[in-house]
């Protein structure tokens, strides 16, 4: 059964600022898969909202934004990178700002790699995702913020809310020099402080936001292939985006695995994206 439109994307391509488009990829999964069924789950979701929204006192209709739909299928990830790094590029030379709903974490460098090279990136995890490779896949959703700092720098990108690395990926971490704002941090200190730590660390007018939807707390977002304990919550991610509005070029919101799920991860990431919609069109208007 063919997904409907995210709700209220009903802009014309032409005029929309922000352009959706679906990745249902998740050939990279070494737990519990199923993220490529994330993007129609959460479209589905998305009709569970008012289209005025009442934090904003806006109708998310002031904000022209449109769905183009899913990638084609991809097998080998390289190919799915090939090709969602052209969807992407295509979105950001029509002028529009591209966000990406996932389908697995491996999206997101692909993303990433449609910008120029002098963007900073901020990405929520419960996992570092600073493999080299994995599972012999150097594009793997355990390399996400590797292949990311392969683009952008490694002192450019910051990933927030982590609780969870291997070994290596320690000595890699203090070896290259990335930096990390721990989920523990972020329960001392507040999701604000944090935030410019991390802006001021990273040094980007522009900003990449990649939300791995388990950075959350699995009490709030269950339906993931590697839950952890000890997550943020889902309104300091709501703070988090009002925050970066101004400087935010692109974000991807990815890992919503359905099967897995009482319904409430995929209402979650649709509530998260349109309150990205908002920031962004906020922000701009
Ligand atoms: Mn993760």
């Amino acid at each position: 059964m063919a997904a409907p439109r995210f709700a209220d994307a009903v802009a014309k391509y032409d005029d929309a600022r922000i352009a959706l488009f679906g990745v249902p990829y998740d050939r990279t999964c070494s737990f519990r898969g199923g993220s490529r069924y994330g993007p129609a789950a959460i479209r589905q979701a998305s009709y569970n909202f008012e289209t005025f929204m009442m934090d904003h006192q806006r109708d998310i209709l002031e904000v022209p934004f449109a769905d183009l739909g899913d990638t084609p299928v991809f097998g080998p990830s390289a190919d799915m990178v090939t090709g969602v790094s052209k969807m992407a590029s295509d979105i950001l030379g029509a002028g529009k700002v591209p966000i990406a709903i996932g389908g697995e974490h491996s999206l997101a460098p692909a993303v990433v790699r449609a910008f120029p090279k002098d963007v900073g990136v901020i990405g929520i995890d419960a996992h570092l995702d600073f493999r080299d490779s994995y599972l012999d896949d150097r594009w793997s959703h355990a390399c996400s913020a590797r292949r990311i700092a392969d683009h952008v720098g490694v002192e450019h990108v910051i990933y927030m809310g982590v609780r969870s690395y291997s070994r290596e990926e320690r000595e890699d971490l203090e070896r290259l020099g990335l930096t990390y704002v721990s989920v523990f941090e972020i329960h001392e200190r507040g999701i604000v402080a944090t935030l410019q730590r991390a802006m001021k660390q990273i040094d980007r007018d522009q900003i990449y936001l990649t939300i791995d939807i388990d950075g959350v707390d699995p009490a709030y977002a269950p339906g993931v292939g590697n839950p952890e304990p000890f997550g943020i919550a889902p309104i300091q991610i709501k703070r988090l985006l009002g925050i970066l509005g101004p400087s935010l070029i692109g974000l991807d919101l990815n890992e919503v695995s359905p099967a897995w799920d009482h319904g409430q991860t995929a209402l979650l990431a649709a509530r998260l994206i349109r309150e990205a919609i908002m920031a962004i069109g906020e922000a701009r208007s």
